[in-house]
């Protein structure tokens, strides 16, 4: 396969991602976005375990239909006592933010709650649906810009992450609303790098991954342009990631006698080349939250890992 010589090994991606870390000269926020069950909280715990080799539920993730997000909550990643190595010197931290699934909407409170969360104006913990909704109607942007007026430097996001299932259509207006709230329009400046997630690479049917015409190509082709990401490979990945058996449907990842998940190397490898992606500090560089927002592209000049 070409350029298959290039691709790291995990213990490899593993040392990259701890440099990464140990060079950051900010900590980093990364939104996690996406339609309910779209695996948002399973993606920061399996990304969590990628690093740490051992698994630990930091965010509540879909068992049945219960433990669906109904906030956003700021999750500190790799901390040391989750960890099977400790990262030296992990001084600017990593936090990815898990929040409540949002279902196909085009209404403008939810393109505005999110904005308002990028900009650091959304406290950690804040109830998406109590926040947008008022006596079971839609509360207005000027209500949402008041109630949360005040930006909290610490919660300034850098990056965002938007899932969206293999095994389902690609969410259009969902897909528009990141889109219009990452890049500047209008008098907003806001400027973020968005990364795209296939979760549940599993469930593409065999045959499918390669058919350029097949469903799922097409599901991940419309994705790809609605987020102006048509052929970046550093920004774009499909990943499986750790679930649990369902009966008669699904075979699960492997557990030990406590039910937690045991490490696997095909699930880790996909995560770690995700977040070297995530870490490259060039992203950081295009950055802006003033009127000189930069346009250009945040594409890093050297490809940080090969995917
Ligand atoms: N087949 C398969 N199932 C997965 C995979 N990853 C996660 N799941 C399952 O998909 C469901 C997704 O659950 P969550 O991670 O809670 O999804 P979420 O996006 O956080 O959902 P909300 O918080 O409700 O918006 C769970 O039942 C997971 O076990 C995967 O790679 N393959
Ligand atoms: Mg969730």
């Amino acid at each position: 396969m070409e350029g298959a010589r290039n691709i790291p090994t995990i213990s490899e991606l593993r040392v990259q991602v701890r440099q990464l870390l140990k060079e950051r000269e900010e900590d980093l926020n990364v939104l996690v976005v996406g339609l309910p069950g779209s695996c948002k909280s399973t993606l920061i715990n399996s990304m969590n375990m990628a690093l740490a080799e051992q698994w630990h539920e930091l965010a509540q993730f879909g068992k049945g239909d219960s433990n669906k997000t109904l906030w956003v909550k700021k999750i500190l990643m790799f901390q040391d006592k989750f960890m099977n190595e400790k990262v030296e010197n992990y001084e600017k931290k990593v936090y990815f933010w898990d929040c409540a699934g949002i279902e196909n909407l085009s209404d403008e409170a939810y393109g505005e709650f999110i904005g308002l969360t990028l900009d650091g104006k959304v406290p950690d913990g804040t109830h998406l649906f109590d926040s947008v909704k008022k006596e079971r109607q839609l509360v207005t942007v000027r209500d949402l810009r008041k109630k949360f007026a005040t930006v909290n430097q610490e919660n300034r996001f850098h990056r965002l992450l938007f899932l969206c299932p293999c095994d389902n259509a690609a969410p259009e207006n969902l897909l528009k609303l990141v889109k219009d709230t990452t890049t500047p329009q209008g008098n907003k400046s806001r400027n973020l790098p968005v990364f795209l997630v296939m979760s549940k690479a599993d469930k593409i049917p065999d045959g499918q991954r390669l058919q350029e015409m097949g469903e799922y190509k097409k599901r991940k082709s419309k994705a790809e342009s609605a987020l102006v990401l048509v052929g970046n490979k550093k920004r774009t990945t499909e990943l499986k990631l750790y679930h649990a058996a369902v009966e008669g449907q699904d075979v699960g990842c492997d557990v030990d006698v406590f039910g937690n998940f045991l490490p696997d190397e095909e699930i880790d490898k996909g995560l770690l080349i995700l977040l070297c992606n995530l870490l490259a500090p060039s992203y950081d560089q295009h950055l802006a939250y003033n009127e000189n927002t930069s346009t250009d592209s945040f594409e890093p000049s050297q490809q940080c890992v090969v995917s």
